[in-house]
């Protein structure tokens, strides 16, 4: 049968240093989709609601100590609890943008030291965005952004680290997108970037798993 006559939901993953703006570009991203008419929801990894985000809560606001490969495979337990909930999602016609996915698994964890491949494992069979939006910012200007907020990874050293492992991550699928630009500017170009993505996704392409 085709997809055709069952539209879905795009997912759509935005990934990126901590202060690049991702967090604020979401929600503008969510209202002007909304107001455009489509079924859309904003979600986040780390999911901290769940017992296993609570882990990582605990463990971010260095009110836990874990080994580094033990916290990397509760971050990808945490998109695997919601793996089934997303193909509901996406399959009843609904977008999800999601603030953070599994390329921040592997980044930060590699930017650690762990192997690349060891950390891209756990992730397989995840379903695969539609759409990976980078917003790119220097280590430096986004320190310069202030609020770091405290937690574990928020420190501009380890920051030049993750920044280098996006590199090694990224492929040219990825739309990378100027995050120093003014905020209305940035909002434009994502908008455009998700229609787009929409209605390819309900042209009939088809849901695929990590890592395609
Ligand atoms: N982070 C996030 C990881 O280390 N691995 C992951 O799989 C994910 C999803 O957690 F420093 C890191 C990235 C960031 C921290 O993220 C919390 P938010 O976006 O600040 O909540």
């Amino acid at each position: 049968i085709s997809s055709k006559w069952d539209p879905r939901g795009a997912l759509i993953v935005f990934e990126g240093l901590d202060r690049c703006g991702k967090t604020s570009q979401c929600s503008r991203l969510l209202s002007s989709l909304e107001r455009l008419g489509h079924s859309v929801e904003s979600w986040r990894f780390p999911d901290r609601d769940t017992g296993v985000g609570q882990m990582i809560s605990s463990y971010l606001s260095n009110q836990s100590q874990l080994d580094d490969h033990a916290i990397h495979l509760l971050f990808s337990a945490n998109r695997w609890e919601k793996r089934s909930l997303m193909e509901a999602k996406l399959k009843s016609g609904t977008t999800l943008i999601v603030d953070r996915y599994a390329y921040s698994g592997v980044a930060f964890s590699s930017a650690k030291g762990l192997d690349i491949e060891w950390c891209k494992a756990p992730e397989l069979g995840l379903w695969a965005p539609d759409l990976v939006v980078y917003l790119d910012i220097s280590p430096e200007k986004a320190a310069e952004r202030g609020g770091y907020g405290g937690e574990r990874y928020e420190q501009l050293e380890f920051q030049r680290k993750v920044a280098q492992s996006y590199r090694a991550l990224s492929d040219a699928s990825w739309k990378v997108v100027d995050a120093t630009l003014p905020i209305g500017v940035i909002e434009a170009q994502l908008r455009e970037m998700a229609v787009d993505c929409i209605s390819t996704c309900q042209e009939g392409k088809s849901l695929s798993e990590l890592w395609s």
